[in-house]
């Protein structure tokens, strides 16, 4: 180490009577020694600042400050989870920076077993001091000769081996292996590096060697190393900490408080750098005039001031100043001294170690002064000790603080009062300083008592953890390739979106002319929108989305007003007998009366019915067959309005006169249609998925006269219960179609609607843990169980303002093991699934606007959509990405979206109203 600067530099500053801490001069040389020793005491109050001081700059550096530019980097490296522990295969990894003058390359072989390690095989070259000082590339064709030498030593198969380049210096990173040198430390200087990319420098050396058969896959940080090599222990080992012949700690942050990031999902492991803490004048009340010559005769002089008080390259110097400082004054050694003790880097790191450890008794300490020249005298030996001792503690109960301040950040990022954590400790310091570990252990439950911190000693200074992020890396790009593929033909092109809308078009005109089609395209009989002009009070019922209602409906000048009451429907009522649910139906009917106060009284009432019915009039609809799950028997074939009016014979309750039946979908457009006369359209996406829309009566086949319109429910459902959807669905729809109490109907519906999403989420989470990317391949009972990812999760796990830790709840309350890479998995599976179905939707959406637009023969139509159902209304994406699809697919049509306030009870109740108006005219 190169300390160059002038002697003379000491009388200066220790002139008598100088304020700050310069260079103690007393007489006394026992009081001498004790003032600089004194020098070096640092109280729990100034170690608290210097915690909150450094604690205050990561936060700053964490949110993107730049001026005053933060004294701590916080670099994020592109690490975004801890190990598995089912990390496996053969990996080299390549040392330059944790230990000073010296490059390691390791072989290290992973087994994916827990607990089952192999030893690495490693091997250590001495850097040229030249070399450490010289031109960049000289330096990374030292180090591809060094791999290569290596290397000869071991059969390299044709697959080429993944090295992983543990870095141990400030870094840009911009990818897990593109990573800029911000600039050297630690006795580096290399010219022509700082600025590059040195996965890339070490690319070209290797390339200038002729070893081609390694891809470098990652660059690390050497912190970054110790803590991924962490053994897996009760507590998740999450900050990893480096004391070898410079200083730094790294942690696991929440991504979304990292600025530069911008992205606000999972955690990302950041290395501090907070060896250049301080580089802004933050320590001055701490540092010591042996400090501040130590960092003038530095290679670079103003920088790194923590590291320089903490760091084992500078620990020796340290003491060899104070040491030379204690001689010259004759408090030392009788006053001599000698070429190591005057020579800048004469005492080492392993000297100060051997010299402090107390094992070592002090003739070991007489033994190591002489061997530098020195002729120590009966109190020399306990002195020096006492003055590596407090060179040393110092470091530690530094390093202490700084350690605690990142556990106040975790604190902070995780908003948790308790914090468990595991610490990975590597480097020479921590390694073989008889002291340094346990005064930073004590000395950080001092400074942060309310967290459990176990420290784990990193084994082989962090060589298997460069393997962990290197396989990780690997893994997670294996994964990653594996999540594309099976999300893959959930990614709808504009083509097939645009097939999907012709393939519709042609279903319609099919389904209109009473052609075999998958769209049925039923009249409603339904011929007007209202006008406005309805009056009257009229009940109405809701029977097929996720609650039955009864509603009390009064039609005035004014507006509407609605009173209604949501009624369960149980399974065995929905899937028992035709007589016991039109029963129910009624029962609830009546209670509604009583709770109203209109028991007995004679009311018109609309009958909300949403599953398929081929209408012969408005009060006649023969149930075509059940959907979502409905299945009650001797109905399908039966006019419902029949089976409603049987019950209320059965129950005495002749007094209601049912008016209308009519689609959810229809009771939607009249309902949005009553405020905005342009809404001619009805869209359900909710349990199940239908429209509604005007056609011209001409177009109708089956329905006298070519004049008006009619309102037709398309029952889309059933889109291509012919085939004609087969090349979109996927294995996963299939299997949900299987288990479904319909299979083979309904697919356009089982692709879209809210009944089925969560089920094909939970089918494509099956299949991604049988592959072992999802939940370290462990299949759960509960993922196994039918309908438990409810669809409101895919609402509750998209939307934009929950933390990943939310949706981490979400799934750990279903009881699935999982990491955060897991869940931001699952919320790509859940953005796939419910980005189809939306643009599936949007394609059929724009199938119908066209065909109005064409209809009309119209360049350009300005339409509204009445639209309902708890998919599109809760699903945070969902309606923006309909919109856009429709847009995109149906460019020349202004299409409005209106989100019924009310429901089809209204709807139901408007039409009802019409049929009355249009009956008392004709009857006129
Ligand atoms: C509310 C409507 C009802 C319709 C339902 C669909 O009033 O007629 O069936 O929306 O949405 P779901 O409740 O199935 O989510
Ligand atoms: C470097 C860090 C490194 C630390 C420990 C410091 O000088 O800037 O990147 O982690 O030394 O080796
Ligand atoms: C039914 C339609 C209904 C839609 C929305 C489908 O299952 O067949 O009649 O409009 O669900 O509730």
């Amino acid at each position: 180490m190169d300390f160059t600067g002038p002697v003379e530099l000491w009388q200066k500053e220790g002139a008598p009577g100088c304020p700050q801490k310069g260079l103690p001069c007393s007489p006394d040389s026992s009081e001498l020694v004790q003032e600089c020793l004194n020098q070096f005491k640092v109280t729990t109050t100034q170690l608290r600042q210097i915690q909150a001081s450094l604690l205050r700059s990561m936060e700053q550096a964490l949110t993107g400050q730049a001026s005053p530019a933060p004294a701590v980097r916080m670099l994020p490296t592109y690490v975004g989870s801890t190990p598995h522990g089912t990390e496996q295969g053969d990996f080299v990894v390549l040392e330059l920076g944790a230990t000073g003058a010296s490059l390691r390359v390791l072989w290290v072989t992973l087994t994916g077993v827990e607990g089952h390690r192999i030893e690495p095989r490693s091997r250590e070259f001495l850097i040229p001091q030249e070399v450490m000082l010289g031109p960049g590339q000289q330096l990374f064709d030292f180090v591809a000769r060094c791999l290569s030498e290596f290397l000869d030593a071991y059969p390299l198969g044709s697959q080429g081996l993944k090295l992983g380049f543990n870095f141990g210096f400030p870094c840009y990173q911009t990818g897990l292996d593109k990573s800029t040198l911000i600039s050297w430390t630690k006795g580096f200087r290399c010219s022509g590096v700082e600025g590059q990319d040195v996965v890339q420098l070490l690319r070209d050396a290797i390339e200038r060697q002729g070893a081609c058969s390694i891809d470098v896959v990652a660059v690390v940080n050497d912190t970054v190393g110790t803590m991924m090599g962490c053994e897996l222990g009760p507590a998740p080992c999450e900050v990893g900490l480096v004391v070898d012949t410079g200083t730094n700690a790294c942690y696991m942050e929440e991504a979304r408080h990292v600025a530069v990031l911008d992205e606000d999902r999972g955690r990302v492991c950041v290395s501090i750098e907070w060896g250049s803490f301080g580089d802004d004048g933050a320590l001055g009340s701490v540092l010591t005039a042996f400090d501040r010559i130590l960092d003038q005769e530095s290679l670079n002089p103003g920088a790194q001031r923590f590291e320089k008080m903490i760091g084992g390259l500078y620990l020796g110097e340290l003491v060899r100043q104070v040491l030379a400082h204690l001689a010259q004054r004759g408090a030392l050694f009788g006053g001599c001294t000698s070429r190591a003790l005057l020579s800048p880097g004469g005492i080492l790191l392993e000297h100060v170690a051997e010299m402090e450890d107390a094992s070592a008794g002090t003739a070991r300490v007489h033994a190591i002064l002489r061997d530098l020249g020195l002729s120590p005298g009966a109190s020399d030996a306990e002195l020096v000790q006492q003055v590596c001792t407090a060179v040393c503690t110092r470091a530690a109960r530094l390093c202490a603080a700084a350690l605690a301040a990142v556990l106040a950040r975790l604190q902070h990022s995780r908003e948790q009062q308790m914090l468990h954590v595991a610490v990975a400790t590597g480097g020479r310091v921590c390694e073989h300083h008889p002291r340094f570990l346990g005064v930073l252990q004590e000395t950080v439950k001092l400074l942060a008592p309310e967290c459990d911190v176990s420290f784990i000693p990193s084994v082989d200074g962090g060589g298997r953890g460069v393997a962990m992020v290197t396989a990780v890396a690997a893994r997670l790009a294996a994964h990653r390739r594996l999540l594309e593929e099976t999300l893959a033909p959930f990614r709808l092109n504009r083509e097939q979106l645009a097939a999907v809308q012709a393939q519709m078009r042609e279903a319609m005109a099919k389904g209109l002319q009473g052609e075999a089609s998958s769209l049925r395209m039923l009249p409603t009989y339904v011929r007007a929108t209202p006008d406005g002009s309805e009056r009257g009070h009229f009940l109405a019922l809701d029977l097929g989305g996720t609650n039955f209602r009864v509603l009390l409906v009064h039609v005035a000048a004014g507006g509407v007003q609605i009173t209604n009451q949501v009624y369960s429907i149980p399974e065995s009522v929905a899937q028992g007998s035709g007589q016991q649910l039109f029963d129910h139906i009624v029962d609830c009917i009546l209670d509604f009366q009583q709770k109203q106060g209109l028991s007995g009284q004679s009311l018109p009432l609309g009958f909300t019915f949403s599953f398929p019915c081929r209408q012969l009039g408005l009060d006649q609809g023969i149930l075509l067959n059940w959907t979502k799950g409905f299945k009650a028997s001797d109905c399908e074939g039966q006019d419902v309005v029949c089976l409603l009016r049987e019950a209320l014979e059965r129950k005495q309750a002749m007094e209601l006169n049912v008016v209308a039946i009519v689609n959810d979908t229809v009771g939607t457009m009249m309902s949005c249609g009553y405020d905005d006369p342009r809404c001619e359209i009805g869209l359900i996406v909710g349990t199940g998925t239908n429209a509604c829309y005007m056609e011209e009566l001409r177009n109708v086949a089956g329905v006298a006269g070519d004049l008006g319109r009619m309102c037709i429910n398309m029952e889309w459902g059933a889109f291509g219960d012919d085939g004609s959807l087969d090349t979109l669905s996927t294995c996963f729809d299939a299997r949900v179609d299987q288990a479904s109490i319909n299979p083979g109907k309904q697919r356009f519906e089982k692709m879209i609607s809210g009944m089925y999403l969560g089920e094909i989420v939970r089918h494509i989470l099956l299949h991604l843990t049988s592959l072992g990317v999802l939940f370290r391949g462990q299949q759960t009972p509960s993922l196994q169980t039918r309908d438990i990812f409810k669809t409101k999760f895919l609402s509750e796990i998209e939307s934009d303002t929950l933390a990943l830790r939310q949706v981490r709840a979400i799934l750990e309350d279903l009881g699935l093991p999982l990491t955060s890479d897991d869940a931001l998995m699952v919320l790509e599976v859940c953005q796939a699934v419910s980005q189809r179905a939306a643009q599936l939707c949007g394609a059929g959406v724009a199938a119908v606007v066209e065909k109005i637009r064409e209809n009309r023969g119209l360049e350009e139509l300005s339409v509204s959509v009445g639209v309902d159902g708890t998919l599109y209304k809760l699903h945070p994406h969902f309606s923006r990405l309909v919109a856009a699809t429709v847009q995109e697919l149906a460019p020349r049509c202004a299409v409005t979206f209106l989100q019924s306030e009310d429901g089809s009870g209204k709807g139901a109740a408007l039409v009802t109203a019409v049929a009355c108006r249009l009956a008392k005219q004709a009857r006129v």
